[in-house]
């Protein structure tokens, strides 16, 4: 049995006020793609669906139109739980219905899990979508004594465990911060205080555990306890992975052969560093200017209106860094006196720029008398 796991999609995130909706239907199209081309058996989708628990329409319509083409289009299954971004009852809306089209939503938690079986040449392999849930929410539905994130899980797998049919292969989908887990900074914390991680041992009784929540792809333990790692980059912290889904090849016996099959974005995230003049000059020939960009500039004087300068070679530029204004190399520092050292000759720069000539000994005095007015003021 050939499985896609792919996971974190948060269709309808914003970034730095951008929308990037058509950045992930880009994404999702070749995701389409491979589904078929790789003619695969389930599409498994281990949460963050969604960014938000209430989606903008255009990102609700996005999601329709992707399951379409995979469940009736190219009749695939497609298995998704909820992540801790999604709200688990919109998710849920029509899921019972929608089972019986192969769109197996695992939206809240229920109260005895039951596998969904799908069936290979060897036989039925079972899954088991486990949707993000908090501690509160477990103590509440079991009346069970569970306070940590890791008793939460472990007490919800014993009873996947008691349900489930020995000999039969098995999948769990599951969206949790694995100890050890290397983040990112587009993850939001599952709780605060740090007893959000689970130990990766509760995946091993499982052939494969399709988990999602860190956006990195990695593995820890086994290689079958796997994060695909979300479709694009959520974070300038990101711009060193490579994004992609994971293909699972599953035996007779369970055994599991794994691939990485890389997506390719419309617009990459990077980060570029040089001053105004080397970057107005490198964007010129830059055939990928249209990336999202964090700008570090290593300017140490002021310069007006850097971002629209910048946007003329590089129209996305998101962010922009400047480490080198006070004259301190990369530790601006924000001590008084070294503001105040540093203001003046920020002021001979921007005098210049509008006037085009230095300030004269004259005018000196008068900016340094008003500074001097001001932070008297400011210090009484
Ligand atoms: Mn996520």
């Amino acid at each position: 049995m050939l499985l896609l796991h792919t996971s974190d999609w948060h269709i309808g995130r914003q970034f730095h006020g951008i929308s990037l909706l058509e950045d992930q239907a880009i994404v999702l199209e070749q995701i389409i793609a491979i589904a078929r081309d790789r003619k695969v058996d389930a599409v498994l989708v281990a949460g963050d669906i969604y960014d938000r628990s209430v989606p903008p329409a255009g990102a609700v319509a996005l999601l329709d139109n992707v399951f379409d083409r995979i469940c009736s289009g190219l009749e695939i299954p497609v298995i998704l739980i909820s992540g801790n971004h999604d709200g688990p009852e919109r998710l849920s809306f029509g899921s019972r219905q929608l089972a019986g089209s192969g769109l197996y939503i695992c939206g809240s938690l229920a109260d005895t899990p039951q596998p969904i079986i799908l069936e290979d040449r060897y036989g039925p392999v079972a899954f088991y979508g486990i949707p993000y849930t908090d501690p509160a929410t477990v103590r509440n539905l079991f009346s069970v004594a569970v306070s940590t994130h890791e008793e939460a899980l472990s007490f919800i797998l014993s009873k996947v465990k008691e349900n489930h049919t020995s000999g039969h292969r098995s999948v769990v989908l599951s969206h949790v911060f694995l100890d050890g887990g290397e983040t990112s900074e587009s993850e939001r914390p599952l709780s605060i205080g740090g007893l959000d991680q689970v130990s990766a041992d509760h995946f091993s009784f499982f052939n494969y555990a399709a988990l999602g929540h860190l956006h990195g792809r990695q593995h820890k333990g086994t290689q079958t306890i796997r994060y695909s790692g979300s479709i694009l980059k959520y974070s300038f912290s990101e711009e060193h992975h490579q994004k992609g889904i994971t293909l699972v090849d599953m035996d007779e016996k369970g055994i599991c052969s794994l691939e990485h099959v890389l997506l390719t974005p419309k617009r990459d995230m990077r980060v570029l560093e040089g001053t105004l003049e080397n970057l107005l000059e490198r964007g010129k020939s830059d055939l990928y200017n249209e990336d999202y960009l964090l700008i570090r500039l290593t300017d140490t004087h002021a310069i007006l209106d850097i971002m629209s300068k910048l946007r003329e070679v590089y129209p996305n530029v998101l962010h922009l860094e400047r480490p080198g204004l006070m004259g301190t190399g990369n530790q601006p520092s924000l001590h008084r006196d070294h503001l105040k050292r540093g203001e003046m000759s920020m002021f001979r720069d921007f005098f210049k720029q509008i006037s085009g000539e230095e300030l004269n000994p004259e005018q000196a005095a008068i900016v340094e008398e008003t500074m001097e007015m001001i932070h008297g003021e400011e210090e009484a």
